[in-house]
This record gives C-alpha cells, structure tokens and sequence, in this order.
C-alpha cells in the first residue's frame, strides 16, 4: 500500500475508534507532527502516521487498557495504576503494533512515549510529543503562544518549556507526577543549561 493510503486508512480508523472531540484532536496533532516535521527534516509520513495513531487506546476504558498491555507483556507500574490516564500511551503502542499493523519502531516509540517523554529523545518522538500538546484545538495554556514558536525553532527548548509548565501543574491541581515526566525535565533542563 502506498504511504498516502497508509494515512488515509488510518484517519479513517482513527474516525471510528475515538469520540467526535477526540479525533479533532487527533487531526490536530497530526498535521501539527507534519508541518513540524517538515520544518526539522523528520520523515512527514511518519510524522503523520504517529500523529493519527497517538491516542488510539484513548476511548477504550481503563480495564481494557490495561487488558491490552497484559496480553502483550506490557508492565504497568504503580503509579499508572494510581493515574491510569497514563495507560493509553502503552496501550496505544500495543494497538498500533498490533491492531494497525505498524512495524516502524520509531513511531512505536514515539507513540509510547508521547505522555511523560523521556530522555534524550529522536526528533519524531519530541515532535508527537510537543503536538499534542501545541495542536491547534487545545485549550490555550499560558505560555501557548511562545511555546507555539519554539516547536518550529528549537524542539530541546520547547521540550524544557512544555515540560516545566506541566510539572508546575500537576503541582498545582495536586497530582503525582510521573518518575519517568521528572527524568525527561531533568534532562532537557541539563542539555540547556
Ligand atoms: O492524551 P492527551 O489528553 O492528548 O494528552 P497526554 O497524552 O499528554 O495525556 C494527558 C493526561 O496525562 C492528562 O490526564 C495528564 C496526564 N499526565 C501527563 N503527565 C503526567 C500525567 N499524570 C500524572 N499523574 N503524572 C504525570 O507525570
Ligand atoms: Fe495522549
Ligand atoms: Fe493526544
């Protein structure tokens, strides 16, 4: 199949698995992914493949998604028990790999990790990740305009800045934050300096 049916029959997958809202979003991270993948020389295709795909465990309830990683051998730690909202990024991979057939490992990878990051990511793995939170259709954050910015100018950057934000929420409304979210800050925060 050629790359651009590829992407057409994914959309339209991604139409049927995900509420009216959450499909919005999903077009918005993906063509976000594009553009952004043009600006930085990363292959669109998979920039837009991973962009569809990102959230597809995310209108499954949170049983099944834990379900899904069991039967793949998937380990789910303590603190996504107590934050299943975490869930889908593992699920999402475990479906993508195997519902949706995909085989590139660094749009797997860059599914798994488009929630908490991790250190020293590929370009497409911070590009998923920095969509979902820019695509055009979230709510505007402070610092939205200015982060906007950096996601066509300098992905490290914007990766420390989204990630200081969300740190400083999860704060806030009182939420534990992921080992795995603070490793990513700490290391974007020392390769900046
Ligand atoms: O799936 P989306 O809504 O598009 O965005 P996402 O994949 O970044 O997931 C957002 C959810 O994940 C949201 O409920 C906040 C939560 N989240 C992200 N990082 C952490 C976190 N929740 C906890 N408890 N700890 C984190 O470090
Ligand atoms: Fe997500
Ligand atoms: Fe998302």
């Amino acid at each position: 199949m050629k790359t651009i049916d590829i992407t057409q029959k994914l959309r339209k997958e991604m139409q049927s698995a995900l509420k009216a809202d959450r499909f919005d979003h999903t077009l918005g991270v993906a063509y976000t992914a594009a553009n952004m993948a043009s600006v930085h020389d990363v292959d669109v295709q998979k920039a837009l493949i991973a962009g569809f795909l990102h959230d597809c465990a995310k209108n499954i309830s949170h049983d099944e998604q834990m379900q899904i990683c069991r039967k793949y051998d998937v380990e789910i730690t303590d603190i996504e028990k107590r934050n299943p909202a975490l869930i889908h990024a593992k699920a999402g991979m475990c479906l993508a790999k195997h519902k949706y057939d995909i085989k590139d490992q660094e749009i797997l990878s860059a599914i798994r990790w488009h929630t908490t990051g991790k250190p020293d990511m590929t370009d497409l793995e911070k590009i998923i990740f920095i969509a979902d939170f820019i695509e055009p259709n979230r709510k505007p954050l402070e610092h939205m305009d200015e982060i906007r910015k950096e996601a066509f100018r300098d992905l490290n950057l914007c990766m420390l800045h989204i990630l200081r934000d969300t740190l400083n929420y999860l704060d806030h409304i009182d939420k534990e934050c992921d080992p795995m979210t603070k490793s990513t800050f700490d290391y974007y925060s020392n390769l900046i300096g």
